[in-house]
């Protein structure tokens, strides 16, 4: 899936629907996921909605950044100074469910490797 469309992540973002939110600026939200797979789990999106990273063009680079740095502040907020795992789940074998860019923060607990 290559094409823009409109995803529950939209909803999201234009507080159609209820979330958790956790930090939001003009560029991005961040808002806990809704099937936590760790003890603190949270998802950074941009509020454009770009598909995935294998769509992002080249001008998205400093929003990219941007998410990274909101990464980085999410997970002190939410007080994982013991670390964390950052995933971009990208395209069907990522694994990827919701068509709108983000990234998971997962922490609060130790991570396996290699992933499922
Ligand atoms: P992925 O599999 O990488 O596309 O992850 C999508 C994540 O989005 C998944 O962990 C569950 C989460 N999610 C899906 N729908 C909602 C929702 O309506 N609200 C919230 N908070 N999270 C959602």
């Amino acid at each position: 899936m290559t094409q823009t469309t409109e995803t529950i992540f939209s909803k999201i973002i234009r507080k159609e629907i209820p979330a958790n939110i956790v930090y939001e600026d003009d560029l991005a939200l961040a808002f806990k996921d809704v099937n936590p797979q760790a003890p603190v789990h949270i998802l950074v999106i941009p509020k454009k909605p770009i598909v995935n990273l294998a769509t992002a063009e080249p001008e998205d680079a400093a929003l990219l950044g941007h998410l990274l740095l909101v990464v980085k502040q999410v997970a002190e907020i939410a007080g994982l100074e013991n670390g964390y795992r950052v995933v971009m789940n990208t395209g069907a074998d990522g694994g990827q469910t919701v068509y709108h860019l983000h990234i998971h923060i997962l922490g609060g607990r130790s991570m396996s490797w290699p992933p499922g």
